[in-house]
């Protein structure tokens, strides 16, 4: 009984830690391309269905041009992405044949000027069923205002993506304090069970 307490004190605590992603403006392409830029060469279009759910850009590299979308977001279009704390990365992204090499760049940007590519391009082999994926975490850098979000594709592949933004990886102070708090509860439970 008090195992099964513990337990579930420890599950609230792990729920407590997921935040919701929070998208970048149509990030889930539910207004087809709207401010989303085609930088590339590959041939982009919006689809109305299909996506994760609803609208998703469709990024067709077939003849080995380069994908490359980009939006901007703000940090307050982010939901307040605080200088220094850490984020990642998400989007949706699936391969018309599967395995094609696609990802997603992040950059971070203030007026005229990048401040960091982080890790430059993330790739990932896709699937042929919808998928998501996570960039490293990152630190945001003093003085960043925006980000460039840049889905791309490399190898004359054909993919989709849907509902680009970011997940925040470190939890408020409070949540922390009760993650630890968790995280001493299972090691007791542990230490009792062994
Ligand atoms: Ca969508």
């Amino acid at each position: 009984m008090k195992t099964k307490l513990l337990t579930a004190i420890v599950v609230l605590a792990m729920a407590a830690v997921a935040s919701a992603d929070i998208l970048v403006p149509n990030g889930d392409f539910s207004a087809g391309q709207g401010t989303w830029i085609n930088d590339g060469a590959a041939v982009i279009t919006y689809a109305a269905i299909g996506g994760n759910p609803g609208g998703y850009a469709d990024m067709d590299s077939t003849g080995g041009n380069w994908g490359v979308l980009v939006i901007d977001a703000t940090l307050a279009q982010l939901g307040g992405v605080t200088i220094g704390s850490t984020q990642s990365f998400t989007f949706d992204m699936f391969g018309v044949a599967g395995g094609e090499l696609a990802g997603m760049k992040v950059e971070a940007w203030d007026a005229g000027a990048m401040i960091s590519n982080f890790t430059g391009d993330t790739k990932f082999n896709a699937t042929t069923g919808w998928l998501t994926y996570t960039t490293p975490d990152i630190v945001v850098p003093a003085g960043t205002t925006f980000f460039k979000f840049v889905p791309l594709s490399v190898d004359s592949g054909h993919v989709g993506f849907d509902n680009v933004g970011i997940v925040s990886v470190i939890p408020e102070p409070a949540t922390m304090g009760l993650f630890a708090l968790a995280g001493g509860l299972l090691m007791f439970v542990r230490r009792f069970r062994s």
